[in-house]
C-alpha cells in the first residue's frame, strides 16, 4: 500500500494515477473538509480529465484519510510556501510530514518527496530529522526525491507522458520507486542522485523563466519603435535553431516565478542573467499599466473604473491565482487605481478583489477598455461581446484587428 501525503494539485492526481495502475492507495491530508469531500466522491478543484480518473481510482478502492498509514512507501506532495521577502521556500510542511511518517512507518520504509524544494533541502533539513531520531539512512529509512513536472490545465496528460526524474542514494531503492511510477508514466524515467534531482527541477523552471524574459524584453524593444513583436518572432522562429516564447503580462504561478530565486540566493555572484530575467518578468505588470495609461490618454478616458482586467488566474483555463500577473498589476497600482479598476475571471469563483464581477455581460457593459490578461477559452469564445470595446490584448489571442498589443 502507498500512502500519499498531501492531496492538493499534485498529490491528488498522482494518488489517483497510482490507484488506477492497480496499486492500493490511501491519500492523507490534514484538511478534514477536503478528506470528507473526497471520501464522499466530490472533487475540490477542476482539471481536465480529473473527474474520470477520480471515478476509476474510486472503483480501484482508493481511500482518503486524515491519518498517516502504517506502511512501507510514502509519497509527499505537501506545499512549500514561498516567502516573498526572503525569497526562500519554507520547508516546514515537508519536515513535519517526514516526522509524521517516521512516527508511523514500517522499518526500512521509503519516503519519496515530490514537493518542489530548493537544491540542498534534503541534506540541510530532512537528513538531520532522521539522524536526530537515531535512524540510519539507507537502512532504517530511505529518502527519494521525485520532483513533479506537471502543468495545471494539462496535468493528467503530463502525468502519463512527461519524463520523470527519480533521485535516490541507493539504486535498489530507485528501482523500487521506478516500478511505482512506471505503472502510469509512459515516458522515460531517469534515475539519478538526490542532489541532481533537486537541481534539475529548479533549473527547468529557471530555463523557462529566462526564455520568457527574452520574449518580454523583445516586446518592450518592439514597443518603443512600434514594431509587431509577434510577427517578428514568428519569422525568427522559422529558423531551425530558434524558438522564442511568447511575451505576456508577467510570469505567474507558484513555480517559474519562484524557483529561480533559489539559485540567485545560493549563487549570488554567478546568477546575473537569471536575476535580470526575474526582474524583467516582474516588470511586465508595470509595462501593462503603462500601456493602459497610453490607451486612456489616447482616448481621453480619465476614469479608471472604465478599465476592466479580464483574468485573475495565473494562466489560461485554470482557476489558480497564485502570483498571477493580474494580482501583481493590482499590487503595483496605487490604491486609488486598484480600487477603481474592474476585474473579471469566469473560472475564479472566490472573490479576491473589489469590483470583481461575477457576470461577464455586466463587466463588459460597465467598461470601455478590456485588458485581456489571461487567454481563457472563454474570452476566445466571446470575441463578439468585446470586439467593439478598446482592447489591450496582452496575450495576443484576440482576433480583433484594432486590438492594442503589449
Ligand atoms: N508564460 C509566458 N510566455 C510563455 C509561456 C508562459 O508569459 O511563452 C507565462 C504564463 O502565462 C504563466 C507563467 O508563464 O503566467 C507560467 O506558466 P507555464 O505554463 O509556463 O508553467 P506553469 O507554472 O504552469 O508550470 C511550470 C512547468 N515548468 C516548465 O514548463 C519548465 C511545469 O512543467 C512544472 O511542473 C511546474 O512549473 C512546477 O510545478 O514546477
Amino acid at each position: 500500500m502507498i500512502n500519499i501525503i498531501g492531496l492538493g494539485y499534485i498529490g491528488l492526481p498522482t494518488a489517483l494515477m497510482i490507484a488506477k495502475s492497480g496499486v492500493k492507495v490511501v491519500g492523507t491530508d490534514n484538511n478534514n473538509k477536503l478528506v470528507k469531500s473526497l471520501s464522499e466522491g466530490k472533487l475540490t478543484f477542476e482539471e481536465k480529465g480529473l473527474g474520470e480518473l477520480f471515478e476509476e481510482a474510486i472503483s480501484n478502492g482508493i481511500e482518503f484519510s486524515t491519518e498517516y498509514q502504517k506502511t512501507h512507501t510514502y509519497i509527499l506532495a505537501v506545499p512549500t510556501p514561498f516567502n516573498k521577502e526572503s525569497k526562500k521556500l519554507d520547508p516546514k510542511y515537508v519536515i513535519s510530514a517526514v516526522n509524521s511518517v517516521l512516527d508511523n512507518c514500517e522499518s526500512g520504509a521509503i519516503i519519496v518527496i515530490e514537493s518542489t524544494i530548493a537544491p540542498g533541502t534534503i541534506d540541510k533539513y530532512i537528513r538531520p530529522e532522521l539522524e536526530r531520531r537515531g535512524l540510519t539512512i539507507g537502512v532504517d529509512i530511505h529518502l527519494v526525491h521525485a520532483p513533479e513536472r506537471i502543468t495545471p490545465g494539462n496535468m493528467i496528460y503530463e502525468l502519463e507522458h512527461n519524463s520523470r526524474t527519480i533521485g535516490a542514494d541507493d539504486p535498489e531503492i530507485s528501482g523500487k520507486v521506478k516500478k511505482i511510477y512506471s505503472g502510469f508514466c509512459k515516458s522515460e524515467i531517469v534515475l539519478t542522485d538526490i542532489r541532481s534531482a533537486e537541481m534539475s527541477k529548479v533549473i527547468e523552471n529557471t530555463y523557462r523563466d529566462v526564455n520568457i524574459a527574452f520574449a518580454n524584453e523583445l516586446a518592450k524593444i518592439c514597443r518603443t519603435d512600434n514594431m509587431d513583436v509577434y510577427e517578428i518572432t514568428r519569422i525568427a522562429n522559422k529558423h531551425p535553431r530558434v524558438n522564442i516564447l511568447q511575451p505576456g503580462p508577467g510570469v505567474g504561478g507558484h513555480c517559474i516565478s519562484v524557483d529561480p530565486w533559489f539559485l540567485v540566493g545560493d549563487y549570488p555572484d554567478l546568477t546575473n542573467l537569471i536575476l535580470t530575467a526575474r526582474k524583467t518578468n516582474d516588470s511586465m505588470p508595470r509595462h501593462v499599466l503603462g500601456r493602459i495609461r497610453d490607451i486612456m490618454r489616447e482616448h481621453g478616458i480619465k476614469d479608471i473604473s472604465k478599465v476592466g482586467l479580464y483574468g485573475l488566474a495565473y494562466k489560461e483555463n485554470v482557476d489558480d491565482t497564485r502570483e498571477s500577473p493580474t494580482l501583481q498589476l493590482l499590487e503595483r497600482m496605487d490604491e486609488h487605481l486598484a480600487f477603481g479598476v474592474k476585474v473579471f475571471d469566469p473560472l475564479v469563483k472566490e472573490r479576491i478583489v473589489d469590483h470583481q464581477f461575477m457576470n461577464f455581460e455586466d463587466f463588459i457593459n460597465e467598461i470601455e477598455i478590456v485588458v485581456v490578461m489571461v487567454g481563457h477559452d472563454h474570452v476566445k469564445n466571446n470575441m463578439e461581446l468585446i470586439k467593439d470595446k478598446l482592447v489591450l490584448d496582452t496575450k495576443n489571442i484576440c482576433a480583433i484587428d484594432k486590438a492594442y498589443k503589449l
